[in-house]
Parts: structure tokens; C-alpha cells; sequence
């Protein structure tokens, strides 16, 4: 093998995949992109892949983790049709062979994907087909003939002939017949041939950039943010108190106590964002109640709303971590939605299931104890964010996201922990996720080099739902200071709080902890986000000038 055919090979390869991936989108701006190969497989990738591996994932990537596995998966993809493709130039039926495979596993994938139907192979079968079609015409471009010298395309020499002498090539050494695997390679293209090749090349290219690119657009003029654009949010019956005045120190390096949306962390197994049509809308709540109900988001609207101001967390979230965020949130309260229904007495789950086929259980006593969990279809004033759930999503103060926040929620199934475990469960996630007490220093940061003299240390702590008694400060080893709290909207929030520190030069660590309205105070043992929430006290290192 020489390197024309590598770089040949591995251009006719790469062009062929460009072209089964472009031309796959474009289809699947009709079936839906989710049936698209590339997030088909991400989605199979992100249901199965270890859990150390995605934590790695998040912490390394954050809210990009998805781009990364995309873009991941596709340099995958381009490095194997390259190896492929210059192996397919001397044998075409090996590149058959692979693109056959990946279709096959394309196919494979968008039929598993939960609410899939059958046109979600339709992406994965003609992206295969047109991949196969431009493999053929560059193959034949560059290899107008059979292989130049091929033994290949001799006919099997008969039964007791003598070996035939080694074919002589023009230029290099002399090669020997009948070897499929060191056979000759593909002598250097001449100019004229070169020229069309490139040009296929470009062309191939360019198609698969029309069909990417397009499909990409079709798809998004299918989304929703018109529909949502269009919805006016009605008053709430139970609107929230105003956010006190000081509950925001308003400092610079401190989380805002109202996060804004754009800014407000985003994390779900979704490679896409599920576009769910208010118009066709529908919550059923069913499995083990007397009445089953559904819902169209007309009757959401017509119901009567409250608002509140609550803090959501991710149980990912490292000690230090900034996976979490306060909103003021607009919905349904459950507890009337489940009267309505009349949960049975022994279904003691209430699994919420999304758009997506995600689910996470929640426990009903939780639901029904008095607290604002809510159906909320507004976030800070504007119908939900798509990426947090538009049209409708649950909100549950205290609880971590994975075991109540469903997302495109289109299913609240009442049912008992016993017989279903929802979806992060058998990846080894605590079937109940109460939220555990936890604080942050926001300010200083470990680059910050204040200077000696006072400094104000500054962040926040939760315990949301049983709230925030106590923050303490340490300097070094020195005893504990109290901290001041500003004040809250409630106890479903977080609080800031801060601290004047009289720094001395040189270098310090600050180190905070929490005390919830119990009276416990959070754990200094360090222990992992696995199974149910990171512990430990968050510490940062300062040199002061
Ligand atoms: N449909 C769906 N809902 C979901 C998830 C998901 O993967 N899919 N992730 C949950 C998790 S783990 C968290 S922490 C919250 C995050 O909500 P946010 O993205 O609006 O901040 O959503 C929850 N709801
Ligand atoms: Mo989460």
C-alpha cells in the first residue's frame, strides 16, 4: 500500500460517510432527529456507556458533554471510513461491507430509541444507500479500470498449470499474483483523473454539507419556539411573595439569587432538544388511581397557578459545583392534579415519564405533603425554555432533578417503587434523592489575589425545603466564624450569605459549611455525586498580596 492509496482511499471514505450522514439528516428532518444516525447512536452511547465514564463527562465537558459526544462520535465515524475506504479501493466489496455495517447500526439504533416507529430507519437505510452510490462513482473515478495489474480480476488459473511468474509492473518491485492482502497498490493518479476525482470529491462533499446543513434547518423551522412565542401565560391564582429586599448581595463573582434562564445550568440525556407541540400536548396521569385523567395545556392554563421561587439542583453536582439554579416558577399544583386522580393506597411511586421516553420516580407522600410541587409551565415570567421542558415540566423543592424534574413530562404514572425503577436507577443512582445541605464560596475565586485587608467572602447554601440556619467560615485551621444570611423567599431556596474576612498576606484556605433548620450540619467527609449527592465542605485556596 502506498500513500495515494491512504490518501485516496481515506478522501473516498471520508466523502462516502459525509454523504450516508449529511444525506441522513436531511431525511430525518422529516421522521424526526432523532431518527438521525449520528444522535441515534449518541443516544444508544448515552443510555449505555458506564456511569464513571459520563460523570467524567460531565466534569470534563459540563452543559457541553453533548456537543463533545457528537462531535466525538463523528471523528469516530470519519476515522473508520477512512481505514475503510482505503482498504475499499482495492477491495470494493469491503467498502460495501462497512457502510452496510454502520448502516445497519444507524438503523439499529433509531429503532431502539424509545417512542421510535419504523420510519426511523429510513435516515440510517438511504443515507447507506447514497453513501454506497458515492463510494461507487469516486471509486470508479480514481479506478476507471479493474486494478491496475490486479490479480484480482484474473480468472483462477486451472488445476495443474505451473505457477504463473510475478507480474511485472512498470515501476517498483515486482508483485505476486493472487495476494488479496499485499497486492499491488494504486499507482499515483494521473493530472486529468486527479482533476475529476477532486472535483467529485468537492462535489460529494458539498452535497452532504446541503443535506446536513439543510436537514438541520428543516428541522429546527419544525421546532416549537413559535408556538411557544405564542403563549401568554395566564396570572397566577397564588402568585409568590416579592423576593425580599438584600436576598441578592449583588457582588460580582457571586451567583445572581435569581438565576436567568439562559444562564440557568441545563443537564438531560436528550442529544436533541424534544419539540413538543402544545397544540398536541397531552398529560395522562394513570397506572394504580381510581380516575385517570388527561390533560391538553389549554386545561393547564385554565387551572388555577401558583408561583414560586424555587431552587432546582443536580445530584452530578461536585461540592463546589455550579449545577444548580433558583427560578421563579409558574404551574399546576400536583397535589390537586393527584386528588383529582385518586392515587391507590399502596402506590407509593409516582414516575414522571418525557416526550423522550425519560423517567424518574417520585415518591407520592412527597407530592402530597404540603410543599409547592408543582406542574410548572413558566420559568422567571415566560413559558418554559425548550431546553427546560417546554410545554410542561415538574418541579419538586427538595428533591434532586433525577428523581422529580421531569423535562416534556407527558406522563405521571402512579405506581409503587417495588415495581418500576426509573431510568437512573439501574445505573446505580439512589432510588430516592432528597437533596443534601451544601454551600459554596463564590467569591473570592482560588485566581483572585485580593489584598490584605478586609474581604468580603461571599456564596450560597441550600437545603431546600428544610432551609438555611447556619454558615460558617474557616480560615486555615482557625475556629469557625458565623457567616451573615440575606434574606430568602423561602426555604425552598438557596441563600446568600457573606463574610468579612481580615485577610493576611500570603496564602489561605477558606472553607464553608452549612447548617439546615434542623439543626444537622453538612458532613466535612468527602464523599462522591454517586449514589445520592456529593458531601463535603467546599474549599478555596486565596494568596493574598
Ligand atoms: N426529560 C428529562 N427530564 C429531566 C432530565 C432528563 O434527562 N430528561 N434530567 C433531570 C435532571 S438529572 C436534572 S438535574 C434536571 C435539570 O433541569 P434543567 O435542565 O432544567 O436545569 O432535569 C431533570 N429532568
Ligand atoms: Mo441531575
Amino acid at each position: 500500500m502506498n500513500t495515494a492509496q491512504s490518501r485516496y482511499g481515506a478522501l473516498v471514505g471520508i466523502a462516502a460517510a459525509a454523504v450516508a450522514i449529511g444525506s441522513a439528516e436531511l431525511v430525518a428532518a422529516a421522521t424526526g432527529p432523532r431518527s438521525a444516525p449520528l444522535v441515534a447512536v449518541g443516544g444508544v452511547v448515552v443510555d449505555l456507556v458506564p456511569e464513571p465514564l459520563k460523570q467524567f463527562a460531565i466534569d470534563v465537558f459540563g452543559v457541553h458533554d453533548k456537543i463533545a459526544l457528537l462531535v466525538g462520535t463523528g471523528v469516530l465515524l470519519a476515522g473508520c471510513a477512512a481505514l475503510i475506504g482505503i482498504r475499499a479501493l482495492r477491495v470494493p466489496v469491503v467498502g460495501y461491507l462497512g457502510i452496510a455495517l454502520f448502516g445497519l447500526l444507524g438503523t439499529v439504533a433509531a429503532l431502539t430509541r424509545p417512542g421510535a416507529g419504523v420510519a426511523a430507519a429510513l435516515p440510517s437505510l438511504l443515507g447507506a444507500a447514497l453513501g454506497a452510490g458515492a463510494f461507487r462513482w469516486l471509486r470508479v473515478i480514481l479506478v476507471p479500470r479493474p486494478w491496475p495489474d490486479a490479480p484480482l480480476a484474473q480468472t483462477p488459473a486451472a488445476p495443474g498449470t505451473p505457477p504463473e511468474p510475478p507480474v511485472e509492473r512498470k515501476e517498483g518491485p515486482p508483485v505476486q499474483p493472487n495476494a488479496i492482502t499485499r497486492g499491488p497498490s494504486l499507482p499515483e493518479p494521473g493530472g486529468e483523473e486527479r482533476r475529476r476525482f477532486l472535483t467529485g470529491v468537492a462535489v460529494t462533499f458539498g452535497a452532504a454539507a446541503v443535506g446536513g446543513f439543510g436537514g438541520r434547518w428543516l428541522g429546527t423551522r419544525r421546532g416549537v419556539s413559535d408556538a411557544r412565542a405564542a403563549v401568554t401565560l395566564p396570572t397566577p391564582a397564588s402568585p409568590a411573595a416579592p423576593v425580599p429586599a438584600g436576598a441578592d448581595l449583588d457582588l460580582t463573582q457571586l451567583a445572581p439569587y435569581t438565576t436567568p434562564n439562559r444562564q440557568f445550568y441545563r443537564i438531560d440525556t436528550a442529544l436533541v432538544v424534544p419539540q413538543v407541540d402544545p397544540g398536541k400536548w397531552k398529560l395522562r396521569i394513570h397506572g394504580r388511581v381510581r380516575n385517570p385523567i388527561t390533560l391538553t395545556y389549554a386545561d393547564l392554563l385554565a387551572r388555577p397557578l401558583i408561583e414560586r421561587d424555587i431552587t432546582l439542583a443536580c445530584v452530578s453536582n461536585e461540592v463546589g459545583g455550579d449545577l444548580i439554579g433558583n427560578a421563579r416558577w409558574l404551574g399546576v399544583p400536583l397535589a390537586d392534579l393527584l386528588e383529582q386522580a385518586g392515587p391507590l393506597d399502596d402506590a407509593d411511586q409516582v414516575v414522571g415519564r418525557s416526550a423522550d421516553g425519560w423517567t424518574c420516580g417520585t415518591p407520592t407522600s412527597v407530592l402530597r405533603d404540603g410543599r409547592d410541587a408543582m406542574l410548572a409551565i413558566g420559568m422567571n415570567g415566560e413559558p418554559l425554555p425548550v431546553e427546560h421542558g417546554f410545554p410542561a415540566r415538574v418541579v419538586v423543592p427538595g428533591l434532586y432533578g433525577y428523581v422529580s424534574a421531569c423535562k416534556w413530562v407527558v406522563e405521571l404514572e402512579l405506581t409503587r417503587f417495588a415495581d418500576f425503577d426509573a431510568y437512573w436507577v439501574p445505573r446505580g443512582w439512589a432510588p430516592e434523592g432528597p437533596i443534601k445541605t451544601q454551600s459554596r464560596i463564590d467569591t473570592p475565586r482560588p485566581r483572585n489575589r485580593p489584598a490584605a485587608g478586609p474581604v468580603t467572602v461571599a456564596g450560597v447554601a441550600w437545603a431546600q425545603h428544610r432551609g438555611i440556619k447556619q454558615v460558617e467560615v474557616q480560615v486555615d485551621g482557625e475556629p469557625w466564624q458565623p457567616a451573615t444570611l440575606a434574606p430568602t423567599a423561602s426555604i425552598d431556596t438557596w441563600v446568600q450569605w457573606s463574610w468579612r474576612w481580615e485577610a493576611t498576606p500570603g496564602e489561605h484556605t477558606l472553607r464553608v459549611r452549612a447548617t439546615d433548620a434542623t439543626g444537622a450540619t453538612q458532613p466535612g467527609e468527602p464523599r462522591p455525586v454517586a449514589p445520592d449527592g456529593a458531601t463535603g465542605w467546599h474549599s478555596v485556596r486565596v494568596t493574598v498580596r
